[in-house]
């Protein structure tokens, strides 16, 4: 006996900076994933859950696809390749601003290689200076015979719902029937609050360091008091991989960890719907991405 009901996995794969984290929050009405205008923001899987009375689609915003080399790379390749592998559907999501039509080519046929049903959707299409690319990724789609929608997830006044409402109707036929959702319905992402805390420091670290310092940087929790009295106590650590980023980070007098903590804890206070503390402490374990048991220790890490 069917119920119709339907609920599945699918993983958002495409390259660096093409968007797939603002795409998953567009599609989930929710800010679950960090978005940076840098690329290799992304660095762990993450589910945002869309419920509907018949259906659950657990969106899975994976790292984008990189060449593995040692350390932190090598995590964000297989993270990307396991999202592949253990999802039900696939979103090849290919922007107006990728570098090459081959870098197209190889999430295209990466995707399709997969055996697993898939989409594409052509993001960013309000670059309008770039327009004409969309014809040359439709005509490189074309043999494929799958869906393909475009989408600006920036200009949703210019660019609106019925966009959002084609697309979650092309990916709900992605998905397998199932006898019940596969997580809580209440719930929109499966990341805890302690997560998505050290997210959006880390977020606000991208926004306000240049060069390469929030690439080798990662963030803990230390503590994590919800029920902390008059407020709830959250201190995190920021952690560089030199000692000369410390500085950096912290800034002269401490304005720039300052200006980093204020708008973290502003973006914290609304997720919890609450005042918070935050408290934010810098530093450093020497080149912490090429030791594995620290990378093991900061959740970087796979079994093989
Ligand atoms: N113009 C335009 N920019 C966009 C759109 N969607 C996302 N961006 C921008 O593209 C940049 C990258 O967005 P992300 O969502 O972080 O991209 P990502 O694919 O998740 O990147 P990684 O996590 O690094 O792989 C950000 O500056 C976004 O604001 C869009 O529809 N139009
Ligand atoms: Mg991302």
């Amino acid at each position: 006996m069917t119920t119709g009901f339907k609920a599945g996995f699918v993983g958002l794969i495409g390259l660096p900076n093409s968007g797939k984290s603002t795409l998953m929050n567009f599609l989930i009405d929710e800010k679950v994933a960090i978005v940076t205008p840098r690329p290799q923001t992304t660095r762990r899987r993450v589910h945002g859950i869309l419920n509907e009375e018949a259906s659950q689609i657990v969106f899975v915003d994976a790292p984008g696809l990189v060449t593995a080399k040692p350390g932190l790379f090598d995590f964000l390749a297989k993270e990307a390749q396991e999202v592949m592998a253990e999802s039900d559907a696939l979103i090849a999501v290919l922007s107006l601003d990728l570098k090459s039509a081959e870098e197209a080519e190889s999430i295209i046929s990466m995707v399709s290689k997969s055996g697993k049903p898939w989409m594409a959707v052509i993001n960013k299409i309000d670059l309008e200076a770039l327009s004409h690319r969309s014809l040359i990724l439709r005509n490189m789609l074309q043999d494929h015979k799958v869906p393909i929608l475009s989408v600006s997830c920036l200009h949703r006044d210019k660019f609106q719902k019925e966009d959002r409402e084609e697309l979650i109707t092309e990916i709900k036929k992605l998905i397998p029937e199932s006898p019940a959702p596969l997580y809580d319905p209440e719930l929109y992402t499966t990341e805890s609050l302690r997560d998505l805390a050290c997210e959006i420091v880390r977020e606000k670290c991208f926004l306000n360091l240049k060069d390469e310092v929030p690439y080798s940087m990662a963030i803990r929790t230390i503590e994590f008091k919800e029920d902390a009295d008059p407020i709830p106590r959250i201190t995190l650590e920021i952690i560089v991989s030199k000692d000369n980023h410390k500085g950096i980070v912290i800034g002269k007098g401490g304005q720039l960890l300052k200006k980093i903590g204020q708008e973290a804890r502003v973006e914290i206070e609304k997720l919890m719907g609450t005042k918070i503390f935050l408290g934010l402490k810098v530093s450093t374990r020497e080149d912490w991405f090429q030791n594995k048991r620290i990378m093991k220790e900061l959740g970087y890490y796979h079994e093989s």
